[in-house]
């Protein structure tokens, strides 16, 4: 097989409600779909979606290289390495140092290429015996009120485990907060946090103090001064787990974050399948628990993550794949069965190959 042609389109969907982020506020998420072409009649689809306060590229600057790199790949045959994680083309595109969703939009559109061309899937590229449902950790949002509302109706619905920010709120009522939500829950799901880098260290020892005895998984990112993280682990034993830090760690440098017992692995913003395979590899070795998570991608992108996460790891992990409810529209015909306490990997891997052009504009 040998890639024949590419075609560069953008989207752009509405949001169920505004999405207030790190410094901006989006009504819609915008995107670009890479389609690639073999000389044997296959496809594959890819997704590059930078997220505002999270990406450092924009979506015009990353439609350039992207488009670059599919050009510079025309007329290349199909080899094994284009879905080794640790093989020649990964290690280019590690020099070549791509933008993480131009990275991961690239990737995605070779490795669906490939299946689809071998006549496997995702998954199966992924994993020999990927798992055939995904567990899903619901997202809590709004106010207290609200969170302690849906975190009843998720449990109900059977969801496993459920995520909620925190470090918005003055910490004695994150502290409130967080007891309600451990009532309410109960030993049934699990509770993850999120503080996105919130906390000084004193308002996060204050936290820690004032929940004790409230079960939760770990807290993502809880300290503005990410240095200190071994510390707030060592002083106060909280379960902590890497979100942001992620971005631009070599896989290898893992190692000097053992404190951590997980990190949240998402390849939009991290860049890519390989490097989230490698990172993933990395931290089971390390007895961190890898979990893969979204950044409000389209169909095609949050299908990938589904794959991934059916694939790591010997036991299923709740996936952070809710930020797709947030999508009033997809840029599938049928969209992915989200949300949901579960979802089956070859419904939704199937479903992420049926893409509408005439919802996407050509670029
Ligand atoms: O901080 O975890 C985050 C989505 C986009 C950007 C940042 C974050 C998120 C999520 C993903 O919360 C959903 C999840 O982890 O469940
Ligand atoms: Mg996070």
């Amino acid at each position: 097989m040998r890639l024949e042609s590419f075609d560069l389109y953008r989207y752009r969907l509405p949001l169920t409600s505004p999405l207030k982020l790190k410094g901006a506020t989006l009504d819609h998420r915008e995107g670009l779909l890479l389609r690639l072409a073999s000389d044997d009649g296959s496809e594959g689809w890819g997704e590059t979606a930078p997220l505002a306060g999270f990406s450092r590229e924009g979506l015009e600057e990353a439609a350039t290289p992207l488009r670059g790199l599919a050009g510079v790949m025309m007329d290349l045959e199909a080899t094994g390495d284009w879905i080794d994680p640790e093989g020649a083309l990964a290690s280019e595109l590690d020099r070549l140092d791509a933008a993480p969703s131009v990275r991961f939009g690239l990737e995605l559109a070779l490795w669906n290429l490939y299946a689809a061309s071998t006549g496997t899937t995702l998954p199966g590229l992924i994993s020999y015996r990927p798992r055939p449902t995904v567990p899903v950790n619901g997202l809590l949002s709004g106010t207290p009120e609200d969170i302690l509302g849906e975190s009843r109706r998720m449990r109900n619905a059977g969801y496993s485990c459920v995520k909620v920010k925190v470090g918005g709120r003055a910490v004695a009522e994150d502290v409130r907060l967080v007891r309600a939500l451990g009532e309410e829950l109960g030993d049934a799901v699990s509770l993850r946090l999120d503080a996105n880098r919130a906390w000084a260290f004193e308002e996060a020892a204050e936290f820690v103090r004032a929940v004790a005895g409230v079960r939760f998984e770990y807290v993502e990112e809880p300290l503005a001064d990410s240095a200190r993280l071994p510390e707030l682990v060592e002083r106060f034993g909280v379960p902590v787990a890497l979100d942001e830090s992620l971005v631009g760690l070599e896989p290898h440098a893992l190692e000097e974050h053992r404190y951590a017992r997980a990190v949240v692995l998402k390849p939009t913003l991290l860049g890519g399948i390989s490097l989230t395979l490698r990172l993933a590899s990395r931290a089971l070795r390390l007895g961190m628990t890898p979990v893969v998570s979204s950044a409000y991608e389209g169909g095609v992108g949050t299908a990938a993550l589904v794959a991934l996460a059916a694939g790591i790891g010997a036991r299923a992990v709740p996936a952070g794949l809710d930020t797709y409810s947030r999508l009033a529209a997809d840029v599938l015909v049928s969209p992915l069965g989200l949300p949901a306490p579960n979802v089956r990997v070859r419904e939704v891997i199937d479903a992420s190959r049926e893409i509408d052009v005439l919802r996407l504009e050509e670029t």
